[in-house]
């Protein structure tokens, strides 16, 4: 086990190995065998780009003997932020065969982001995706590298020749694959988060093989089936639920979308024949949407999953007739757990819950304030533990102490409760985290980024219903002096290196903020104020 993660007791452990639900298989050796079983067959698509397993098994080989080439060793972290291309693939299971770990960053990161993952992890190596969507990620490594000791080696999708190292020429004569520990962190992805700075969540071989295995099953996975990932390849969703990883290993084809829009995802469906994709609910608003004038032939479709934030019941049910293909609602999270609605389910289920969990070894209780189980039926605080729900942040006790229970359930922070039936229905949080789309904003980090502005003395962030991204975020702020406007703040945060998603949608400014009787700051109370106050005044664009 890798310093600093949390192994699952070792009776726990020797229940799931006894099961058959951990069978010591790596993801390395997953691919691998995949490739043997299916060599020819095309696994990757993007744009005019076919890679066959074959092919996609040997370029693997020769990166994992590249990168070790360039001196990165198993157990060393590698932070890894590309856009959906096939080197995403190649660079991760590279690393996997090498023992080396990718940490997962999103597209979106910038500086505040990557350096953090950098340096809680220890990275070795940072792979970028060199200029995208007009950022220059080069700028942005080489600032990081100057600040984080254990970051040697920048490699990037374009290499610019001078201190990044061109991807596509980390390329070596395989030496035979290095013996790995199944039990062993494979990877980090990182969570939603409701602490200052984002936790990273250790996900092991035996756990993840686990989830994506059952995951593609229970969808009936096969060679027949053509994945198309809209969202980002980072994702958990995208990743292994069953995405790219459940299709790799069924036979299948992946397509990688290159974003998100109707007009482009619409077009790779009609000529790749796409039988599955996940979505989050606001892009499925979008598609619905663009449903009404763009006619198509999306008639392969055979499953939409829907997952990342709350699906609305009026979106749900236009979902099977406007694409012709069952819904699967999925509530997930990075840390593990997985709940989902079955194909067959009555379409009161499918429509308005979330379904149930993936396996039936996961444990869920939803516990009341005092911490114990509430009334059947009622809501409460989801708390969960099973096979692939992790038992601790990577290097964190401070904070594991609190997310954990003694005995090893995760605390979600989400409220849900559970029908007769058994299927969850989640009902809100009470975690400080905004749901923004499907991204994630921890209101504490934003709200430490805020509290830096001269003059801003008190601060609090805040989501805002809304109808098409479910949440924006608001921020409310006690200054002294001169307001700063909404353009002016987000400029600030945008340059000290915070990822646009989690700039303010909006400000509004307050003589003090509310409290609860418990003195802390009461964000119910600033929802309804933001919901009964008039936008047009708050609310300015830049
Ligand atoms: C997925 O993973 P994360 O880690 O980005 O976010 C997890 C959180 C959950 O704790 C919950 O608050 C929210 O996102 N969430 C949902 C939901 N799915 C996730 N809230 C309401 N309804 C849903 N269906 O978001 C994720 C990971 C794997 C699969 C799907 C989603």
């Amino acid at each position: 086990m890798l310093d600093g993660c949390t192994p699952w007791p070792d009776d726990v452990a020797e229940r799931y190995r006894a099961a058959g639900l951990w069978r010591g298989e790596t993801l390395g050796a997953l691919l691998r065998t995949a490739a043997a079983r299916f060599g020819p067959a095309t696994a990757l698509v993007h744009g005019d780009r076919r890679v066959s397993y074959a092919e996609l098994d040997r370029r693997v080989d020769r990166m994992a003997a590249g990168f070790a080439r360039h001196g990165i060793a198993a157990g060393e972290r590698v932070v890894v932020q590309l856009p959906n291309v096939p080197e995403f693939v190649v660079v991760c299971f590279a690393l996997f065969r090498l023992g080396a770990k990718p940490v997962f960053a999103l597209a979106a990161h910038r500086s505040q982001e990557i350096g953090h993952l950098c340096r809680i992890t220890g990275a070795v190596a940072y792979v970028l995706p060199g200029v995208h969507r007009g950022f220059d990620h080069r700028q942005l490594a080489r600032d990081v590298r100057a600040d984080v000791p254990s970051l040697r080696l920048l490699f990037s999708l374009d290499g610019d020749g001078t201190d990044t190292v061109d991807l596509s020429s980390v390329d070596a004569e395989p030496d035979g694959p290095a013996e790995q520990d199944p039990s062993d962190a494979a990877f980090f992805l990182l969570s939603g988060g409701t602490t200052a700075l984002p936790k990273v969540i250790p996900r092991t071989h035996d756990d993840y093989v686990y989830q994506v295995r059952t995951a593609a099953e229970l969808l009936g996975l096969s060679t027949s089936d053509t994945y198309l990932a809209v969202l980002p390849l980072e994702f958990n969703f995208t990743w292994g639920c069953p995405g790219v990883i459940g299709t790799l290993l069924s036979g299948g084809t992946v397509v990688l979308a290159d974003d998100p829009t109707a007009d482009d995802c619409f077009a790779l469906v009609a000529r790749e024949r796409v039988t599955v994709t996940s979505l989050v609910p606001s892009i499925a608003q979008l598609w619905l949407e663009a449903r009404e004038w763009a006619d198509a032939d999306l008639s392969s479709l055979r499953v939409v999953q829907i997952g990342g934030a709350k699906l609305q019941r009026s979106v749900a049910e236009r979902i099977a007739p406007a694409f012709g293909c069952e819904l699967q609602q999925v509530f997930g999270m990075a840390e593990g757990l997985l709940t989902l609605t079955r194909p067959g389910d009555a379409p009161d289920v499918v429509l308005g819950t979330q379904g149930r969990p993936l396996s039936e070894q996961d444990e869920i209780r939803i516990a009341g304030p005092d911490g114990r189980d509430v009334a059947a039926g009622e809501v409460g605080e989801l708390l969960t533990r099973g096979p692939y729900t992790l038992r601790g942040y990577y290097r964190a006790p401070e904070h594991n102490a609190v997310a954990f229970t003694e005995d090893g359930f995760y605390r979600t922070g989400d409220l849900a409760r559970l029908t007769g039936d058994g299927n969850l229905v989640v009902e809100g949080r009470i975690k400080d985290v905004v749901i923004r789309g499907g991204d994630k904003i921890s209101a504490a980090e934003v709200e430490g980024h805020l509290l830096t502005r001269p003059g801003v003395l008190r601060a609090a962030v805040v989501g805002v219903p809304d109808d098409f991204l479910g949440e924006r975020t608001c921020a409310y702020l006690v200054v002294t002096g001169q307001r700063p406007s909404l353009p002016e703040l987000k400029r600030a945060l945008h340059e000290r290196g915070l990822a646009d998603y989690k700039l303010p949608d909006r400000v509004e400014f307050v003589d003090d903020l509310p409290v609860t009787p418990l003195g802390k700051v009461d964000k119910k109370a600033l929802v309804l104020l933001a919901e009964r106050s008039h936008p047009s005044t708050a609310t300015q664009e830049g």
